[in-house]
């Protein structure tokens, strides 16, 4: 019996390729090749492979009839366009909580990163300049205000780890958390205004798009150091570029941005900046509970069975 058809719709994670390969045909990236060779293997196509950036259009999504599950390797999908597979019966899956741990991690990292200057003293010592002279001070972080845009399962991931470092912890998000224990404010406005980092890990999409604008960093001020763990489009990137240039705010640690791979060249040549490549959940064990669990999903969507982690929209 032939193997069922999937479209890879990006450069999959070679963990999740090699899981699919075992059981599947993947056809990577088949409907950006030829379209009359698509248009023949579309009615196939029966489930869709995707990474957690990836674009799952309505316009893709109607040109495959025979279609039952997009299966995204990551947490969030917000490039997939839940409505329309919903309208169709398609079901969408993510890989959440198994990623929490190293996300929160690297958040963590990033704070430290920038508050102590890890990367720039590297190169400091890298560079010969020790002899010359000591490094800037730092900030502390131990005792410091934290403040979590998005307490979800990594906000409150990040919210444990932060308590080892006796930090104050406030937080805001759609709806308020007593049962955390942490202090809430309304929006990240009142948020920012109160705490000397501020985390930002809510999902992408256009809920979220320039949530974190001039007028919070300002509020954040020139005290401030900005995390952005979630996607690039919750913060307006250009407003933050000002910000840093101009010393509206301390320094920003930023793994995620508006056009990835591109990062803003004016971020570059910053000294308050750390930049790392949308690398949070990037450790060897995450991505193949990453993987395992994208393949688990897609088996029992192709098979009709239930789905280990649908998204909210198609529980
Ligand atoms: P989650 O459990 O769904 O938590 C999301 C949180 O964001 C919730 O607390 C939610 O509020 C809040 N939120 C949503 N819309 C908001 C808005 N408009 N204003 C304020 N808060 C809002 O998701 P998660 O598992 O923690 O993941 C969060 C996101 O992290 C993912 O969607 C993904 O974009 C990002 N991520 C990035 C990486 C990376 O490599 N950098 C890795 C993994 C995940 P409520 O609780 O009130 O609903
Ligand atoms: C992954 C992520 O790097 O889970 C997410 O939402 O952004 C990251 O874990 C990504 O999904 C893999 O493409």
């Amino acid at each position: 019996m032939s193997k069922p058809d999937i479209l890879a719709v990006a450069k999959l994670h070679p963990f999740y390729l090699e899981a699919l390969q075992a059981s599947f045909t993947v056809h990577d990236r088949a409907h950006e090749a030829d379209a009359a060779a698509f248009a023949e293997l579309a009615p196939r196509i029966s489930g869709i492979a995707a990474m957690g950036e990836s674009r799952v259009s309505r316009s893709l999504l109607a040109q495959l009839p025979n279609l039952k599950v997009v299966s995204v390797f990551g947490v969030g999908y917000d490039g997939v366009d839940t409505e329309a597979a919903r309208e169709r019966g398609i079901c969408v899956t993510h890989t959440p909580d198994v990623l929490s741990d190293d996300v929160a991690d690297l958040a963590i990292g990033l704070m430290l990163s920038i508050a102590r200057r890890i990367p720039q003293a590297d190169q400091h010592v890298r560079a010969g300049r020790w002899p010359s002279g000591p490094m800037p001070l730092g900030r502390k972080v131990t005792g410091a205000r934290l403040g979590i845009v998005g307490l979800g399962r990594i906000g409150k991931a990040i919210a444990r780890r932060a308590q080892a470092f006796d930090m104050s912890i406030a937080y805001t998000a759609r709806s308020e958390k007593p049962e955390s224990g942490y202090l809430h404010y309304p929006n990240p406005k009142a948020l920012a205004a109160e705490v000397d980092f501020l985390v930002v890990i809510t999902p992408g999409g256009a809920g979220t798009r320039h949530l974190i604008n001039a007028e919070v960093l300002s509020a954040l001020g020139p005290n401030g150091f900005l995390i952005n763990v979630a996607r690039g489009s919750v913060v307006d990137e250009s407003a933050l570029v000002h910000a840093l240039q101009s010393g509206l705010i301390a320094g920003a640690a930023l793994d995620v941005f508006e056009n990835e791979p591109n990062v803003p060249a004016e971020l570059w040549s910053l000294g308050n900046v750390v930049l790392t490549p949308h690398m949070a959940s990037a450790t060897q064990q995450t991505r193949q509970a990453m993987a395992d669990l994208a393949f688990a999903n897609m088996r029992a969507g192709l098979a009709g069975e239930p789905l280990l982690t649908p998204v909210p929209e198609c529980r």
